[in-house]
């Protein structure tokens, strides 16, 4: 199977994020990406670079003046005269807002940001533009017939939404996968989203969709971070009703809960009826992951690719979360096995 990884991804670098009240170096750190890969090499599988796009492929799924905003919020910062990391500290809350986009930098990044653990730094453009390129390249290898292709992306995207940025994703890598696979002709394509987190943003985006299925598997937001989304009783609307499916599970869940939420979304993914499928991958699900709370191991995420590939559609997996930097190779490489 081949991986499609940019080296593009270590500019987006040096960034902090506010976590329990302190500013802290972010946990998505660049070394993550070097741990995968070193373990896909090793496990013989080959590595390409994307393909070109222009970033106008972005608007298939986002908002084109969110685009813009991402791609010029940096030099518009240095303009300013600061450096280091943008985060934003004042945000549209619920009753006090207007669906007004501020003008000024500092109120448009609290205008399109979600929280306030998602640095915008120098390189971050270059690299969440390089990792969508590395998604829609993966969905183009597997509609020109590879059975499956999984992108090395990074920064992840599970959490981004249409015009929305934040739990460390800016563009909607997975979302873009699905779309280009249904511009290349699958007429359904269902996400499965198995990162710790609930998929917010990927959420967000099919919600009204007929065509697109969207499954997550996550901790429930009744504690876990993203808080406001994931509910069981979030099924999608108009034609999108009952086409999107939240499996939220409790802190500390082991493997026999979570092997039977996977059964009921596999199985929601096969009445569907897709002709392809999207995996948003995150591994945050692992025992030992530094800021999430289930308990998998490497040996379950064996098990979980075994089930994915059963389902014998033509896959394309996209990295998501996973913190735990020493084993996240060895778990993305158990889940990778079962396509390879
Ligand atoms: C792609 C992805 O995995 N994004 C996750 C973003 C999470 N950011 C904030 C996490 C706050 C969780 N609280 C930590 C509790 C530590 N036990
Ligand atoms: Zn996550």
């Amino acid at each position: 199977m081949q991986v499609v990884h940019s080296p593009l991804h270590a500019r987006h670098d040096g960034g902090v994020e506010l976590h329990r009240g302190e500013l802290v170096p972010m946990y998505e750190s660049p070394d993550r990406i070097d741990h995968i890969l070193r373990a896909v090499q090793a496990a013989g599988m080959p590595v390409i670079e994307p393909r070109e796009f222009g970033f106008e492929v972005l608007h298939a799924v986002h908002d084109p003046a969110f685009v813009e905003f991402l791609r010029t919020a940096y030099p518009r910062w240095q303009a300013e005269g600061r450096g280091g990391s943008m985060l934003p500290s004042g945000f549209p809350a619920r009753s006090l807002r207007r669906d007004r986009v501020p003008e000024g930098i500092n109120g448009m990044m609290g205008y399109y940001a979600f929280d306030a653990g998602t640095p915008i730094v120098a390189g971050t453009w270059d690299a969440a533009f390089a990792a969508a390129r590395c998604a829609l390249t993966a969905a183009a290898l597997v509609s020109e017939g590879a059975r499956a292709a999984y992108a090395l992306c990074r920064p992840p995207g599970h959490h981004a939404a249409r015009s929305v940025y934040g739990g460390y994703c800016y563009l909607n890598n997975a979302a873009l996968a699905a779309q280009a696979l249904r511009d290349a002709g699958c007429a359904r394509v269902a996400v499965l989203d198995i990162d710790y987190h609930h998929g917010n943003g990927t959420q967000d985006i099919f919600w009204w969709r007929e065509d697109v299925f969207f499954a997550s598997l996550h901790g429930t937001p009744e504690t876990e971070y993203p808080y406001f989304l994931g509910f069981a009783d979030e099924r999608g609307a108009g034609e999108g009703e009952g086409r999107t499916l939240n499996l939220p599970l409790p802190r500390g869940t082991q493997w026999p809960a979570y092997e039977g939420a996977l059964d009921v979304a596999l199985r929601a993914i096969d009445t569907f009826g897709a002709d392809a499928l999207v995996v948003s991958l995150g591994v945050d699900t692992f025992e030992g992951d530094p800021i999430s709370s289930f308990a998998l191991d490497a040996s379950h995420f064996v098990a979980i690719g075994e089930r994915m590939a059963a389902l014998r559609l033509p896959t394309v997996l996209v990295q998501e979360g996973g913190y735990a930097v020493e084993e996240i190779g060895a778990n993305v490489g158990a889940v990778l096995a079962a396509f390879a």
